[in-house]
């Protein structure tokens, strides 16, 4: 399974061409705009989400609600393409207005305009914009209705926002609690961490966070100790890495393991007759030897804080060379929801390709038949 994407952020819209997709899975559509609308929320959004109502239309390989295992087109249309088409419109238009120069730091902006050349960075911020995720969560929200076919379910919530940090522990089941300001799970810590969003943006500023994403119901032997573009927590890294802002991927304990024995990392492994072969923690985030173990998988994200900051860094104007504070117009101050919304998403999309890679499989039917003889 391979998704494409295209599109740009004050374009006409964002696309995606899901290929490898098996026949006869039914589309929720609604579901897929619950995500985009979710994708949306969350508090510290700009202004721009009041501008956008993003829903899918899907422009092929779906009939009647069903796959037909052809090459998937989703769209979602940009209502701020209406303002900008007089400076984005690929029929012509004047690309001497809107021009940015005072290239922010952290963005693509100056190393973009130093690879791709030019000397407007709109050429190369129009796509290195997170707005490109937006179908990306349209796209996953379909790989997640295979998953769920599959009986495989994702989830997630957010811990940390800025020095806001939630040291709890939470079951798969109890994540569907998660608030709905922020997705963190402890109401007291979210209130913490909406004043360190209100402080940011009072300051002109913006922040980060850490996010959990969980995975119930994958069975053992996805992904590969063979080859190491096989491993499954590489893949996973790798798809949670290609999300813009995201800076760090951890699965199971991470970073912590380094620091601890290995009688305290490792699983010890039982057996019993009930249970067949079964673990009493789960430190290594449902992944050993690259494969998954057949319990939960647990990866963590960190998020940095967005580049476009209202208050201004100092850079250097490409154009004229000269000190400058860099370009603003509006921003997001925090987007941890959003980037939680699309890493389930991301991983969704990940998880489905592995899957199909291993099981292949024309139709939904024999997909789940091949899933469904696996071993736990
Ligand atoms: C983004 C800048 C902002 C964000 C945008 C990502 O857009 P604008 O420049 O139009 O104000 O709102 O994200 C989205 C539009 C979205 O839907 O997530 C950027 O520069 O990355």
């Amino acid at each position: 399974m391979k998704l494409t994407t295209a599109g740009e952020s004050h374009g006409k819209g964002l696309f995606g061409i899901l290929e490898g997709l098996p026949a006869g899975l039914t589309v929720d559509i609604e579901e897929i705009d619950g995500y985009l609308a979710l994708r949306q929320s969350g508090y510290g959004r700009g202004a721009r989400q009041k501008i956008e109502r993003d829903r899918v239309e899907i422009l092929s390989g779906v009939r009647d609600r069903k796959t037909l295992g052809s090459p998937v087109t989703l769209a979602v249309w940009n209502r701020d393409y209406e303002n900008w088409k007089a400076y984005m419109a690929p029929e012509g238009c004047d690309t001497s207005a809107r021009t940015l120069t005072k290239v922010r730091p952290g963005h693509a902006d100056l190393t973009g305009l130093k690879k791709f050349g030019g000397s407007d960075a709109r050429n190369v911020l129009e796509r290195a914009s997170a707005r490109e995720t937006a179908v990306r969560v349209a796209a996953g929200t379909l790989c997640r209705q295979l998953l769920r076919a599959l009986g495989i379910e994702v989830s997630g919530y957010v811990r940390d926002v800025g020095d806001v940090h939630d040291e709890g522990e939470y079951s798969f089941d109890s994540l569907c609690r998660r608030l709905p300001e922020l997705f963190m799970m402890d109401r007291a810590l979210q209130a913490q961490a909406m004043q360190f969003i209100d402080a940011c943006a009072g300051q002109g500023d913006t922040c980060g966070g850490v996010l959990e994403l969980r995975v119930k119901g994958l069975r053992s032997g996805f992904g590969s100790c063979m080859t190491y573009a096989q491993k499954l927590d590489a893949r996973l890294a790798a798809a949670l890495m290609s999300v813009q802002a995201v800076k760090g991927v951890e699965v199971g304990l991470g970073f912590q393991a380094a620091a601890r024995c290995g009688s305290r990392v490792h699983d010890e492994i039982f057996y019993s007759e009930e249970r067949g072969y079964f673990r009493t923690t789960n430190r290594a985030g449902g992944i050993e030897g690259g494969m998954s173990n057949g319990e939960e998988l647990v990866l963590r994200a960190a998020m940095k804080p967005i580049p476009t900051l209202m208050r201004g860094l100092n850079t250097v104007d490409f154009a004229t060379h000269e000190t400058v504070r860099a370009a603003t117009e509006r921003s997001d101050v925090c987007a941890i929801l959003a980037c939680e919304v699309v890493l389930e998403s991301a991983l969704c999309c990940e998880l489905a390709a592995a899957i199909l890679e291993r099981l292949g499989a024309d139709n939904l039917a024999d997909l789940a038949d091949r899933y469904g003889r696996l071993p736990q």
